[in-house]
């Protein structure tokens, strides 16, 4: 990634988006029945950028939160990008001294990445060395009150090209479900993702996982607990995949130094930037261990970056990059679409490749903020 010229900004907004989900997405931390998001827009003299914060609205995937997030950029992280020289490659270099807050972070990279590249005309996938033009695509089922609702979601996703299916537990709801999915569907590539939600205690209950062909067990026990995940690694022959607890790509070399995992689920806003996500895949490409793309139920703004970053070499398994129809009645950009045989197209043109529809941007716009030199 080499650096090009600096381009100054006139001006970034913030605004922020509300956008109804097709059905409730629930997890072991709770339940979204709509999705806001700040998008960032970065302004220069003639192009445009745009990122998407995937900070939710309470702090319990991680101790981001949007109002927090919105406050960070507008406090301090748009003052110190706007009207200044920016290369992408020193956003978060310069926003260093704020401690954490990696979503805002990785949303203002992202828009500055973004306005940068449409200037230079060249793609995020080709900036970023992708591979691939295509990238096949798993999906993530929310828990549903009983497993025949589940099963009936899950065949509907197969039915469209899916070519695995992510299933979500919770302490409860957990092996006779998946057991269950298992026996009704017995060849489809199926993982759980618990979402931290358990602890070492509930290893017989992994044990008990590792027999039903899994291809992972994502995030079974706290986002801070790498020795716990380690020991539980080592006696399941299923790999452990990590995200919670991945926020750099210092995190992910410890923890697989440590076996704390053998696959890792990349995304962009929880390590604080699309480059860090880079430097995790570069890093798990380097130890052989594969990588996949998570998703944080994005609009089409921070899908496009997720399929850019879906086009590097290391990442080999199907990710949560699933359609715009999988989330929203309607996108804010142009739908994304699944192919049958289960891939999507990575954006092609300059930056993430799509923008928000004008049209819809008013319809879903909550409240907007405009930062100034
Ligand atoms: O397809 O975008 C998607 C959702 C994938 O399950 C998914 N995301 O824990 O990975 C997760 C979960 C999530 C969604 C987490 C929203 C936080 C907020």
């Amino acid at each position: 990634m080499s650096e090009g010229p600096a381009l100054s900004l006139r001006a970034i907004e913030l605004r922020e988006v509300a956008l109804p989900l097709v059905r409730p997405f629930r997890t072991s931390f709770g339940e979204e029945r709509e999705k806001r998001a700040i998008l960032v827009r970065t302004i220069g003299d003639d192009v445009e950028g745009w990122g998407e914060c995937v900070a939710s609205e309470e702090p319990r995937y991680s101790e981001e939160w949007l109002d927090g997030a919105w406050t960070a950029l507008e406090r301090w992280m748009a003052p110190a990008v706007v009207g200044q020289a920016n290369r992408p490659e020193r956003v978060t270099e310069s926003l260093g001294w704020i401690r954490g807050h990696r979503m805002a972070k990785a949303a203002i990279e992202a828009a500055v990445l973004d306005v940068w590249l449409r200037k230079a005309g060249v793609s995020l996938s080709d900036y970023l060395s992708g591979v691939r033009d295509r990238i096949t695509c798993g999906v993530s089922v929310g828990i549903a009150p009983t497993v025949e609702e589940m099963l009936e979601e899950i065949r509907g996703y197969l039915a469209k090209g899916y070519r695995r299916i992510k299933l979500k537990i919770e302490p409860g709801r957990d092996l006779s479900v998946v057991g269950a999915v298992r026996e009704a569907l017995p060849d489809t590539p199926l993982s759980v993702d618990a979402n931290g939600a358990y602890t070492p205690a509930d290893t017989p209950l992994f044990e008990a996982l590792d027999e039903m062909g899994l291809m992972m067990i994502e995030q079974p026990l706290d986002a801070e607990d790498l020795p716990g995940h380690a020991a539980l690694q080592a006696r399941l022959r299923t790999p452990i995949c990590l995200d919670e607890s991945i926020r750099s790509a210092r995190d992910a070399a410890v923890a697989i130094r440590l076996g704390a995992c053998r696959v890792i689920n990349i995304k962009p806003g929880r390590v604080g930037g699309i480059l860090e996500a880079k430097r995790v895949h570069d890093v798990a490409l380097r130890s052989s261990v594969p990588v996949w793309i998570g998703g944080m139920l994005e609009t089409g703004v921070g899908r496009a970056a997720n399929l850019a970053l879906a086009a590097l070499p290391g990442v080999t398994l199907p990710g949560d990059t699933s359609a715009s129809d999988r989330y929203f009645p309607q996108d804010l950009t142009e739908p994304f679409v699944l192919d049958p045989d289960g891939t999507m197209a990575v954006p092609s043109g300059p930056g993430i490749g799509v923008e928000p529809l004008p049209d819809r941007l008013e319809a879903c716009t909550v409240r907007t903020s405009l930062i100034k030199p």
